[in-house]
């Protein structure tokens, strides 16, 4: 799921995700601009990697952050996410219980930050807030190639600090690590937010098909690490930590709903307490 205020790209990075994934590289793309996002929306498909299949869903939310009043803007997100814990639990209760789950549930949360080069914002800290002890956020610099490289570095640890500071915890969180996963997932820590570009245009760069952003100055290549972090982000969604997410997700976000909805069903707590911290 992409979630962020209004105009970030996050549409832009999910077809630079299926463009970079799955289409073959042999033809430029018109260079329509994608819509705003009016409704969530979740597109099904699959990827191959290394000769594996993986169904692969991703749900775009509509961005927030341009009316005056934003309060409750992070509902339909949170909503959502929860409605796909709801549908799980419901079927894993059934009578009838079947011995697969259609599994709907949100894995993980890429969460957009602007580029503003200073910290978080109060209405990215309140979101995120909401968010982190609900499902696996994954936070990054929208728009990337706006930024120098040096600029990126303090933005990066200014938003570490932002986030240590309010007790945000985002993906991979050290205290859930498999002591095999320490070293993998201590350098993801390190390069959180990931900062990235997204573009949905393809560029001829001396014979080979690259997705980029072509600017007065140069091209920005989307998947070439030297320019941004897409390929990392890439890397860590699909190839090396899909099932950690799907497992963190099953034995923490969805354990805790679950646990906290049967409470509320046996009138032991009330609804407002459905949301509240439990990491
Ligand atoms: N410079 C730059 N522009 C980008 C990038 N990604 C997307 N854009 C541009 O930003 C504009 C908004 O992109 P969208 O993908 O529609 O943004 P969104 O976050 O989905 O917007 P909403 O649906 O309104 O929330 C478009 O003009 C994109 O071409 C990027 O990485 N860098
Ligand atoms: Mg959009």
């Amino acid at each position: 799921m992409v979630v962020g205020r209004s105009g970030l790209g996050k549409s832009t990075l999910i077809n630079t995700l299926f463009r970079s994934s799955v289409l073959p590289r042999t033809c430029s793309v018109s260079g329509s601009e994608p819509a705003k996002t009016a409704e969530i929306r979740t597109t099904q498909t699959a990827i191959h990697e290394n000769g594996i299949r993986l169904d692969l869903t991703v749900t775009d939310t509509p961005g927030y952050g341009d009316r005056i009043d934003n309060t409750n803007c992070w509902e339909p997100a949170l909503e959502y996410i929860n409605e796909q814990y709801e549908k799980y639990l419901i079927e894993e209760q059934g009578a009838e219980r079947t011995r697969w789950i259609h599994d709907t549930r949100v894995h993980c949360c890429l969460y957009f930050i602007p580029p503003t080069g200073h910290g978080l914002r109060p209405l990215d800290l309140e979101v995120l807030q909401r968010l982190h002890n609900v499902v696996n956020i994954i936070p990054v610099i929208a728009k990337a190639d706006t930024l120098t490289l040096d600029e990126r570095q303090e933005f990066k640890k200014n938003i570490q600090q932002d986030l240590a500071r309010h007790r945000i915890g985002v993906y991979p969180l050290a205290k859930y690590d498999h002591p095999d996963d320490y070293g993998v997932n201590e350098s993801y820590r390190k390069m959180v937010p990931f900062a990235v570009v997204g573009s949905e245009q393809i560029h001829n760069v001396s014979g080979r098909m690259v997705l980029g952003r072509q600017n007065g100055w140069g091209l920005v290549q989307v998947e070439d690490p030297s320019h941004c972090e897409f390929h990392h982000l890439r890397n860590l969604l699909i190839r090396n930590r899909m099932q950690d997410l799907i497992e963190l997700t099953s034995a923490i976000h969805y354990e805790a709903f679950r646990r906290r909805r049967l409470m509320e069903t046996n009138g032991m707590i009330d609804m407002c307490s459905l949301n509240e911290s439990h990491i």
